[in-house]
């Protein structure tokens, strides 16, 4: 079938838009309730097809996801070629298309964006797509085919999937030497690699895994038959089709913001046993463990990242390419500021804004790149450098040999297109089996600063303008002048204000040696927030505590 505007018209007077909504194209794609994303995601597949004609008919991924929001959320997102994040300048081309108000606008905007761009239409066009588990999926992955058809291109349905499996399946599709293109090569490719990582090494019991209720469920019980009694997983929170369930009080999300464990797991948690949760489209992991008093311990994105990138600095000596590459380090603000001072002591780190393609942009320029969000959102990036060096070095010695075995399979264990909660939790369980460390000896690295995480509600989130990836506010004035002498007054004190990407509210940071600090100093900074924002002073307290 062929590009025709005719046929584009008669399957968008299907999908009209609603006339009270706005769209953006934000950090993770357009996120609001699903039952408002129809004609958004129709539009979706048109705008897929478009990119993969301008992109020499390479196949272009989409995920009808909304991650760890409620269940009655959901979302889009687009994925590039090489099985990245879509490129920021086509984000706005997203956001018009989804705005035009009928389908002669949308027409209108759809033939701007060909001249434009000088998209050849005659070209055939591959859509990859998948969704997770929420009850609106299907309708709009119905609407997303539509959107594919319109545009007269190819699509290929991956099913109920998780995020990071839709990010692979676009890059082997693009890229043969990346491995096989179906969900069966994505884990045979990870788990052949872990298998021989772990070979001979001792194993532990059982690793508990929190599912967050959602398709991570179903992509944790194939990985399960994979790993066979390599790695015993236990899975938890696995009810996808229980309504409400997606997400409540259980996933990565809820670990990492109420610093506790899931309810649903007291008690099958045991001391000293690892646990991790996956979020609600599984490209998050959060790690935890009860310590020997009983006390809940969590290890974040942060700590991963600390763990991974030692092991793989160790890797690169003991393989003797100490000096040919260079391991570096990508944070955001919200890494706490022990690791940034552990890290900073041993490796390159950069910090950038919040949002993943600013990370993994950032982590292309090192020769092997690890980025992680605290949230635990995070891979390590292998650049073709790199890869080519590991190809052709000539080891020494048997142990470096081994080394360099090593480092190639962690190319093949990892998922170098986005945060995989599946690879990540095999990657640090791989590091954890060499080192024989248990939660305890990881955790002990280093000790987290106690840190406060504030939403602020405020009448307009734009006039919160920062700069120094986002660790500075440059407007309202004044402000950021007033935080800084505020936080002087604090042991080991940090703070920063910044405007949230995807929720109305401007979220804030503190960090302190203290718990007792870290509160205080988040909830000084937060009412400073909404004294600027001209809030209401009677309801001050309760916005944020
Ligand atoms: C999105 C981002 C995530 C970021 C979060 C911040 C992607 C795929 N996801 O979920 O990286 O941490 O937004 O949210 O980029 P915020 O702007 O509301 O704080
Ligand atoms: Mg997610």
């Amino acid at each position: 079938m062929s590009f025709a505007y005719e046929n584009i018209a008669t399957f968008s007077d299907r999908h009209p838009k609603p006339t009270y909504y706005q769209y953006q194209y934000g950090t993770a794609g357009f996120r609001t309730l699903g039952d408002r994303l129809d004609s958004v995601v129709f539009r979706v597949g048109i705008l897929a097809a478009l990119r993969s004609m301008k992109h020499n008919s390479h196949a272009i991924g989409v995920m009808i996801t909304a991650s760890h929001n409620p269940e009655q959320d959901n979302g889009v997102k687009l994925i590039d070629p090489r099985g990245e994040m879509l490129e920021a300048s086509w984000e706005v081309h997203a956001t018009t298309m989804a705005n035009a108000r009928s389908t002669e606008e949308l027409i209108e905007v759809i033939q701007h964006i060909v001249d434009l761009l000088n998209i050849d239409t005659t070209r055939p066009a591959v859509v990859i797509y998948g969704r997770d588990t929420r009850p609106t999926g299907e309708s709009l992955v119905a609407a997303l085919q539509d959107g594919i058809q319109a545009a007269g291109a190819r699509g290929r349905d991956a099913g109920i999937t998780t995020t990071p499996v839709v990010h692979y399946l676009v890059r082997a599709t693009n890229s043969k030497d990346y491995g096989e293109a179906t969900e069966a090569g994505y884990f045979t490719k990870m788990t052949d690699a872990y298998k021989k990582l772990v070979a001979g090494r001792p194993k532990i019991s059982s690793l508990l895994v929190d599912c967050a209720n959602g398709v991570g469920t179903m992509a944790a019980e194939k990985l399960k038959e994979y790993l066979g009694d390599t790695l015993p997983i236990i899975l938890e929170n696995t009810s996808t089709t229980t309504p409400g369930a997606l997400n409540h009080a259980c996933g990565a999300d809820y670990v990492k913001t109420m610093q506790r464990l899931p309810p649903s797991l007291n008690g099958k948690l045991t001391p000293t046993q690892r646990g991790c949760s996956l979020d609600g489209d599984a490209d998050r992991l959060m790690y935890f463990y009860i310590d020997e008093k009983r006390q809940f311990r969590m290890l974040d994105g942060d700590k991963i990242a600390t763990l991974v990138a030692a092991f793989i600095v160790d890797l690169v000596k003991a393989s003797g390419l100490q000096g040919q590459i260079r391991v570096g380090i990508v944070q955001t603000a919200y890494a706490n500021g022990a690791s940034t001072k552990y890290l900073t002591q041993r490796l390159p780190v950069k910090c950038v804004p919040t949002g993943v393609k600013h990370l993994h942009h950032a982590a292309e320029s090192f020769d092997i790149g690890v980025y992680f969000e605290a949230n635990g959102h995070g891979t390590v990036l292998f650049s073709r450098n790199t890869q080519e060096i590991l190809e052709n070095h000539e080891p020494n010695t048997p142990a470096q040999q081994t080394a360099l075995n090593h480092i190639i399979n962690l190319t093949k264990l990892i998922n170098q297109t986005v945060g995989d909660a599946l690879s990540d939790m095999l990657l640090v369980e791989v590091v954890l089996a060499h080192k024989s460390y248990s939660g305890i000896e990881w955790d002990s690295l280093y000790t987290d600063l106690p840190n406060r995480l504030v939403k602020v509600v405020v009448g307009d989130r734009n006039a919160f303008v920062t700069t120094d990836a986002e660790r500075r506010l440059v407007s309202p004035p004044t402000l950021q002048q007033r935080i800084d002498e505020l936080v002087l007054k604090y042991d080991g004190g940090r703070a920063f204000v910044r405007p949230s990407g995807t929720e109305d509210v401007v979220r804030v940071y503190a960090e302190a040696s203290t718990r007792a600090q870290a509160d205080d100093l988040a909830f000084r900074v937060a009412g400073m927030v909404y004294d600027e924002s001209g809030g209401d002073s009677t309801k001050r307290p309760k916005e944020f505590i």
